[in-house]
């Protein structure tokens, strides 16, 4: 009777979980990855019990969107961590109370409350005090803003099970500017995005839901992140026409009561693009009038617009070069038109040429961002800040600081950080980039002979510059996880916490971030915290190490490795890699200058091969494959090292997630193991494609013989095919020997087969095929007559070719294999997915 009792209430508790967002603790949800870190999971009775003395009320004092969200939000969390429903308040009740308010508002009702003095806006104090005779939590802020951030930290603590017994914390931002980008198109197609479509357009329109857009506002507000620019910096001229701002002022709508301000892209050459003018001079008097009643028609519409992001004369887009003017023309001219309302310009620092001539070896792309700003410094208005790439290329897997960020002693500067992994394995691979943030962030840039960290010179705190900060290019879309993985939203979270305050630690970040997104089982802690915090060197040393940039294919997709592709063209990615040596000399001894762009002391460290760290070797120097690193290997051994470390650690990764069953939800459990063995497969493309390239060009062997030997592969062209037909892969690199096979039309369906001929045992048999993007072809394989596995390549991968961006592997473990064994690929091809394949590759089963 009672096993029959449980039996029935569970679903019934189940189900009231459902409805009320109340879930008991120990059964797992369903988990999508929405809600990130704002899952307010159930707390342990353990953690409960700490937090029953907590007041039963809400206090708001104040009726501000802002603040009302705020309420609402603590309200929210309290019911899904404790579950119990805390009372809404705008009065002191007669009892203890958790009162939210600003300082002044605060002050009114608790005479002896002092507020804190802290320097900057939207910062917060959460307190203890007895107001009107009762013990009361006090969340106080600088702003109604820093209210609301007040609450996410409180909710922090509790889901981190903190003690509240003796609160007493004082917080406020770094810095004023903690912005995010969006790069999405009014199409809906977001430009390196990787989770789905646009949550702001669709098909030209703004959407008509914008229940999203709040979601996210509210996931941005959590962190302390005040403003999101929500078009692609290669903007659209529409963003600007009189019939599009509604609804962008419906964004502004979503975005307000979480405080985050709206912003856009703009198009520099808007004014005769869209406005009818026939100039876009920034110093043409028509132009600066229209600009300024543009901006005067958004902010009736949109009261608290945050201002422009412009990308100008930069990878083809129009900028004032094509007026003879310079970019602090151009910024001024929007800045004046937004300055009376409080608007702020943020000019690009990504402007090069990208029609360098390669053949000229003093050419620099690296150079361009110093080159053109540095000798502007000053003569930018107040409220337009330079956004600056944190490397002077383009996001590489590891790249110097960029100069120019201590190149600006009179201008306001912010920091653009890339959220979305374009360069980094496009959140399919782990890599959690905070390490990399913080590697720039706290480097000491040396400005006049003194201690200058790059998170002080942008935050504005060295030249006492009046703004300044972060800008982080997320990309999150419509997939429910946001940026298409589950464990990917560690970097939404990092940069939003390194722009409050850059001077947390990676590892405690992760901690948290852990923990609020799987809960605090010491497990999952452990696990995740050490696979995130040793991913973006996994990453680096699987694909680009030793400073050489990141080696994938830039022509394209910037996913899969094309070691090739950098070089011989405009683009200025180069690595200068040939049958000598390898790296870009960007001395000023003898070779592009670029090194002279920094203070002296950060010259001293880049401007000899000797005093140079190895992981910037190639960024700074020309050398050669035999040249001996600090570490004591050559060059050559190094790169092909490090790919078979960083392969073997990635395969590490899934065994150390599969530890993990039934400590994380199933969803999110699967999901995230599906990719780390994608990831596992992938890395081993990379691997293979790199260290042959190399071993082409210097012709110096693998000193432990790895490179060009695998002993348990299978070509697909050796096997005996039927309807299959071998072919050349280009890059020969993005195959193994070369060539792949495939089933090509007419023909419906194709096998190729081997026989067995190793021992019997249990084996491992993996298949590398290539997935591409425009078909869902099948495989099935088979052992005699025994089906083992099959399987449609339905991957969206980011092209349509047989190459190193689709070549993903299929393993099948535990098989039990004889010698003479007949072992048969079936491919049935769809579209214009041929079916193709690689190899495959049989190892003994692990212990
Ligand atoms: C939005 C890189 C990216 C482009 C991007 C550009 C930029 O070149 O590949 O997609 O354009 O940077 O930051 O403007």
């Amino acid at each position: 009777m009672l096993a029959m009792r449980a039996k029935i209430l569970l679903p019934i508790t189940i189900l009231s979980g459902l409805i009320t967002g109340i879930w008991p603790a120990g059964i797992a949800r369903a988990e999508s990855g929405y809600d990130a870190w704002l899952r307010y999971a159930p707390l342990t009775a353990a953690a409960k019990a700490k937090y029953k003395s907590l007041p039963a009320s809400v206090v708001v004092l104040g009726d501000a969107p802002v603040l009302r969200t705020s309420q609402d939000e603590l309200i929210r969390g309290l019911r899904g961590m404790l579950g119990r429903t805390f009372r809404a308040e705008t009065k002191l009740p007669q009892e203890s109370a958790i009162i939210l308010g600003d300082f002044k508002a605060v002050r009114e009702v608790a005479a002896q409350w002092r507020a804190p003095v802290l320097a900057s806006g939207d910062g917060f104090w959460l307190t203890r005090a007895h107001v009107h005779g009762f013990d009361c939590i006090i969340i106080a802020g600088a702003t109604d803003r820093g209210v609301l951030y007040g609450v996410f930290h409180f909710l922090r603590k509790l889901a981190l099970e903190e003690d509240l017994s003796n609160l007493n914390e004082k917080h406020e931002p770094y810095a004023p500017v903690r912005w995010v980008n969006q790069w999405d198109n009014l199409d809906g197609r977001i430009e390196r995005g990787y989770g789905g479509r646009s949550i702001f357009f669709d098909n030209g329109t703004v959407r008509a839901d914008l229940s999203r857009v709040a979601d996210y506002a509210r996931l941005l507000a959590s962190l302390g992140i005040n403003g999101c620019v929500v078009n692609n910096v290669n903007a659209n001229p529409r963003m600007l026409a009189s019939d599009f701002l509604p609804q962008l002022a419906r964004i502004a709508d979503a975005f307000r009561p979480w405080g985050v301000q709206l912003a856009i892209s703009v198009d520099f050459s808007s004014p005769k693009a869209m406005g009818g003018l026939e100039t876009f001079d920034p110093l043409d008097l028509r132009v600066a009038e229209w600009w300024k009643e543009k901006v005067d028609e958004i902010y009736r519409q949109i009261p608290d617009f945050g201002g422009f992001l412009v990308k100008a004369d930069s990878e083809g887009r129009l900028g004032p070069s094509s007026y003879g003017r310079t970019p602090s023309d151009a910024a001024n001219a929007l800045a004046r038109a937004l300055e009376p309302h409080g608007g702020i310009v943020f000019y690009r620092a990504f402007v090069y040429d990208h029609h360098l001539d390669w053949r000229n070896p003093k050419n620099d792309r690296a150079r361009a961002a110093y080159d053109i700003f540095h000798p502007l410094d000053g003569k930018f208005d107040d409220n337009v800040v330079i956004q600056i790439k944190n490397g002077p290329i383009d996001f590489q897997v590891r790249e110097p600081v960029s100069p120019l960020i201590g190149g600006l002693e009179k201008t306001n500067e912010a920091i653009e950080l890339q959220i979305t992994q374009e360069y980094m394995g496009q959140q399919r691979h782990l890599c959690y980039l905070a390490p990399m943030w913080k590697a720039v962030l706290d480097f000491d840039m040396h400005v006049s002979g003194r201690a200058t960290p790059v998170k002080d010179l942008v935050a504005g705190r060295v030249f006492h510059r009046p703004t300044g900060g972060f800008a982080g290019v997320a990309n999150v879309g419509l997939d429910a996880t946001w940026l298409g993985n589950p464990v990917a939203m560690a970097n939404l979270y990092a940069f939003g916490r390194l722009a409050w305050d850059p001077n947390l630690s990676s590892s405690a970040i992760i901690d948290e971030w852990t923990r609020l997104t799987f809960g605090n089982d010491p497990l999952v802690v452990k696990t995740v915290d050490a696979m995130q915090l040793s991913s973006w060197h996994t990453y680096e040393s699987y694909t680009g190490p030793l400073g050489i940039g990141t080696l994938t294919d830039i022509l394209g997709s910037h996913y899969g490795p094309g070691v090739a592709s950098s070089e011989n063209n405009g683009w200025g990615q180069w690595h200068r890699a040939d049958h000598d040596g390898v790296g870009m000399d960007r001395s000023v001894a003898t070779g592009t200058g670029y090194v002279g762009q920094y203070s002296p002391a950060v010259q001293k460290l880049y401007e000899t091969t000797a005093a140079t760290p190895d992981n910037l070797l190639l960024f700074f120097h020309h050398v050669k494959y035999a040249y001996v690193l600090h570490s004591g290997k050559t060059v050559i051994q190094h790169i092909y090292d490090s790919h078979y470390e960083g392969t073997q650690r990635v395969k590490e990764y899934v065994r150390q997630w599969e530890l993990l069953r039934g400590h994380v939800d199933e969803d999110r459990y699967a999901m995230v193991l599906a990719r780390l063995k994608y990831q596992a497969g992938h890395a081993i493309v990379w691997r293979d494609a790199v260290c042959n390239w190399f071993l082409r060009a210097s012709g110096i062997p693998d000193a432990l013989g790895r490179v060009g030997h695998y002993p348990n592969r299978i070509e697909a062209e050796s096997m005996q095919l039927q309807g299959y037909a071998p072919f050349d892969v280009q890059p020969a690199e993005a195959a193994s020997g070369g060539k792949a096979v495939e089933c090509a039309p007419p023909t419906q369906q194709c096998s190729a087969e081997f026989r067995f001929t190793r021992p019997a045992g249990w084996y491992e048999l993996e298949v590398q095929y290539f997935d591409q993007n425009d078909g869902k072809s099948k495989f099935r394989v088979l052992l005699g007559d025994q089906l083992v596995d099959e399987w449609v390549a339905d991957d969206d991968l980011p092209s349509a070719k047989v190459g190193s961006d689709t070549s993903t592997r299929r393993c099948i473990s535990g098989l039990a294999l004889r010698p003479g064994d007949e072992i048969r690929i079936e491919g049935t091809p769809d579209g214009n997915e041929h079916a193709a394949f690689d190899y495959v590759e049989i190892s003994p089963s692990p212990e």
